[in-house]
């Protein structure tokens, strides 16, 4: 086993291309010298990370909207490369990826792929530069996993669209400077999506605390009560639930990818604890139980590297389907899920410590296992490929 990169037991490195591994390599530097030594006290105090400061940092690496193309100001790297940007943020915390995730994924993918032309010029720079921060606004607190069922509505009224609704569980509800909402027309009854400028009359944002997950980052709430805004910040192209549907595709491609960080990072903390801590006179290294563990975590770090790969892969060929990418969230997600609680253990009493990362990491992934399409919805997404027949909704 290579001792420099423990968990890249199949050479996976050797499916990446130098700029790739260039990316990631200045990505790592970087948060672990300024990032990593910030995220405790954040998340002791669930005090979230000072993303107006990082966001502009993250900009000037590349890491906001990574796979978006260049000509708005956007960083025209390919979807391989934004799975590594999110490994390596979640290897630090889930907020940082989130914070990714949601920027290229969920704000700067829907301005760009359903945006009209003024759109992308005016938002997609300043974004991609860390200069503004956005949300994405389609969990409400009546529908979460069923977003077809959404209360949000919006009504033409002349130039105008009049907007009401309330979206709650939002990333960085509270600080962004745009929202994305996502409401159904009152009139024709299709889901439309419309940009929300931060002092918009009727745009009101608040935080939610006492989180017991996701502490070093931020999640709110937002509601819009009769807010008019001009029909220049309707998305023209977004027409119908498939278009925020498409751009949970994107961020859900980076949560597979971040969850290996996660899984990454509980494996080599824990495997340099074993070696290290002695009981009954040994290391805990030497013990079989411990190797069991470890090699648990090796191989399903091995196939959710190969999984997060190919399917980097395939979308760059704009080959791949939802279902491929429900497959990577749910697999990897899970595993992550369990090798976080798995290293917290072998950890022993200091393994409930904030000074190691394994318990942050499993206090974050519960979110991660929920948002995004719970761990239940990629199944029944699954389910339905398989099947044909899809068990989401039941007539009572
Ligand atoms: P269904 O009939 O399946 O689909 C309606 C229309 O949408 C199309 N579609 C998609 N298009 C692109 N990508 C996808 N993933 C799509 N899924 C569906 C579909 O083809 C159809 O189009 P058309 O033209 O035929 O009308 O819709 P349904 O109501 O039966 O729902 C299906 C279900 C349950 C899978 C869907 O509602 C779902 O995925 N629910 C989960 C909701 C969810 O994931 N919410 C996430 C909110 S954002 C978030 O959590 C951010 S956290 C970020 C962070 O901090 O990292
Ligand atoms: P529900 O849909 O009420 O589900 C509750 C339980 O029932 C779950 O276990 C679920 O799997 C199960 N369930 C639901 N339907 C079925 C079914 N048909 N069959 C079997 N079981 C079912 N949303 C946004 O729009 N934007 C964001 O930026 C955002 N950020 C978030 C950040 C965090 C930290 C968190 C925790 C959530 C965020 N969300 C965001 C919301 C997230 O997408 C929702 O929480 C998620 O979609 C689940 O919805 P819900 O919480 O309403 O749960």
């Amino acid at each position: 086993i290579n001792v420099s990169r423990p968990a890249d037991f199949y050479n996976i490195d050797e499916l990446l291309t130098d700029e790739e591994k260039l990316v990631r390599s200045s990505v790592r530097e970087f948060l672990e010298k300024e990032v990593r030594p910030l995220v405790i006290d954040a998340w002791h105090e669930e005090k979230p990370l000072n993303f107006r400061e990082l966001g502009k940092k993250f900009g000037e690496l590349g890491m906001l909207g990574a796979f978006i193309p260049e000509e708005y100001g956007c960083p025209g790297m390919n979807y391989t490369t934004f799975g590594l940007i999110c490994q390596e943020v979640e290897r630090i915390d889930s907020a940082l990826r989130s914070f990714v995730a949601v920027t290229s994924g969920l704000v700067m993918y829907p301005i760009w792929r359903y945006g009209s032309e003024e759109q992308k010029k005016k938002y997609l720079p300043k974004l991609a530069s860390g200069e503004i921060i956005g949300c994405f606004g389609l969990t409400e607190p009546n529908h979460g996993s069923d977003p077809a069922s959404m209360e949000a509505r919006c009504k033409k009224d002349g130039d105008e669209w009049i907007l009401n609704g309330t979206k709650t569980w939002i990333t960085e509800a509270d600080i962004a400077d745009i929202a994305i909402f996502w409401a159904r027309d009152v009139d024709d009854g299709r889901v439309k999506g419309f940009i929300v400028e931060k002092g918009t009359k009727g745009f009101h944002q608040s935080a939610l605390t006492k989180k017991g997950s996701m502490r070093a980052g931020g999640v709110g709430e937002f509601s819009l009560v009769n807010c008019r805004v001009p029909d220049e910040q309707r998305l023209p192209e977004a027409k119908g639930l498939g278009a925020p549907l498409s751009c949970l595709n994107q961020a859900r491609f980076g949560i597979s990818w971040g969850a290996v960080g996660i899984a990454l990072d509980c494996f080599e903390t824990v495997l340099s604890y074993v070696k290290e801590r002695k009981q009954f006179g040994t290391p805990l290294a030497s013990f079989q139980l411990v190797q069991e563990k470890l090699a648990y975590m090796l191989i399903e770090i091995t196939k959710a590297q190969l999984v997060a790969w190919r399917l980097g892969r395939l979308m760059d060929e704009g080959r791949a389907t939802t279902e491929q990418i429900s497959l990577a969230k749910k697999n990897n997600v899970k595993i992550a899920r369990d090798i976080a609680r798995l290293a917290r253990e072998m950890l022993g009493a200091n393994g409930i410590s904030l000074d190691y990362s394994p318990i942050r990491h499993m206090a974050n992934i519960e979110s991660v296992y929920t948002y995004e399409g719970t761990d239940d919805i990629h199944t029944l997404i699954l389910g339905r490929a398989i099947t044909g027949i899809q068990a989401f909704r039941r007539e009572l």
